[in-house]
């Protein structure tokens, strides 16, 4: 029988989605190209959000494309199977992918490039309940009892796919104040949604007009993206993804855990958070009384 998960050098990934050999090329083989774009998040982060406003800032707002292919084949996951040698041929620039990978595992040749990365943190409550349900639904992940059990193992284990978030913020926010390194949240993207595009944009160096920003805002919002079968991932197989239980475009809300942590779920989960993020630089938006 074909395992579910697999380990690369200590960190657990989801078979069906790559493998040892995809993973090593990425990270020793690939060639990072100067004008390339990273979305990177640890999973449940914002990640397909992200990939269809990149998408859309790429067009210059013009829903098109993101309306007739499929969201993984305008940006592909890089770790996922075939891809980085499949992308080794694209000839078109900028190259735009996702990634879910901890720094460390990351392509060793992005240090000496200039490609950009953008970095999405997302409440890591809120993660952990987008987490349970996609477990409900999805070969890519386990499926937990109950809140509960998913709580201690986010906050304990290191054996969640891509490794433990704690590990994966710390690490990738080191690259803060490079600038090809753009941090973002979430929960900025939920509360000022045209601000960030218009961030992302400065970042990219592309220049959209108010036209074309408004388009990006209407056609990356929930409803839309729910809604479009291009980017919604009802075309996966329902034995990979099961949306009958629940979609993958599922609340997208800030603060969802408030809805499923109990008050003593909560506290402890402050007291391990504040504990394993001591010393961190950075301030992030739900640290914010
Ligand atoms: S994955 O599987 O790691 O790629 O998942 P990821 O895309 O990182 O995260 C999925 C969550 O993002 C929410 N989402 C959105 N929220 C607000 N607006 C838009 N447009 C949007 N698109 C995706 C999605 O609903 C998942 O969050 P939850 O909390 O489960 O709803």
């Amino acid at each position: 029988m074909e395992m579910k998960f697999f380990k690369y050098k200590g960190t657990v990934f989801p078979s069906p989605s790559s493998s040892v050999e995809d993973l090593d090329f990425l990270e020793n083989e690939f060639k990072v190209r100067d004008d390339d774009v990273f979305n990177v998040t640890y999973p449940k982060s914002g990640t397909t959000w992200m990939l269809e406003i990149l998408s859309l800032i790429k067009t210059n707002g013009d829903p098109t494309w993101s309306k007739s292919v499929l969201n993984w084949h305008r940006i592909p996951w890089i770790e996922s199977k075939g891809s980085a040698k499949k992308a080794q041929e694209v000839k078109d620039n900028p190259r735009f992918f996702n990634s879910h990978l901890p720094r460390h595992l990351f392509i060793k040749s992005l240090s000496d490039s200039k490609a950009k990365v953008i970095y999405t943190v997302r409440d890591p409550r809120d993660v952990i309940v987008s987490h349970f349900y996609f477990g409900k639904i999805s070969v890519f992940f386990n499926e937990f009892e109950s809140i509960d059990e998913l709580i201690k193992e986010f906050l304990w284990s290191e054996e969640l796919p891509y490794g433990s978030w704690f590990d994966h913020v710390k690490e990738w926010i080191q690259l803060v104040g490079k600038e090809n390194f753009m941090l973002n949240s979430y929960e900025d993207m939920q509360k000022d949604l045209r601000g960030t595009v218009i961030k992302i944009c400065k970042f990219l160096g592309k220049e959209l007009d108010d036209t074309a920003l408004d388009s990006v805002v209407k056609h990356s919002s929930f409803k839309t993206m729910q809604e479009n079968n291009m980017s919604n991932f009802t075309q996966v197989p329902d034995t990979l993804m099961d949306q009958k239980r629940c979609k993958f475009i599922r609340n997208g809300i800030c603060g969802d855990w408030k809805n499923h942590f109990t008050v003593a779920q909560a506290e402890y989960f402050d007291k391990i958070y504040n504990e394993r993020m001591l010393g961190c630089s950075v301030k992030f938006p739900w640290e914010e009384k």
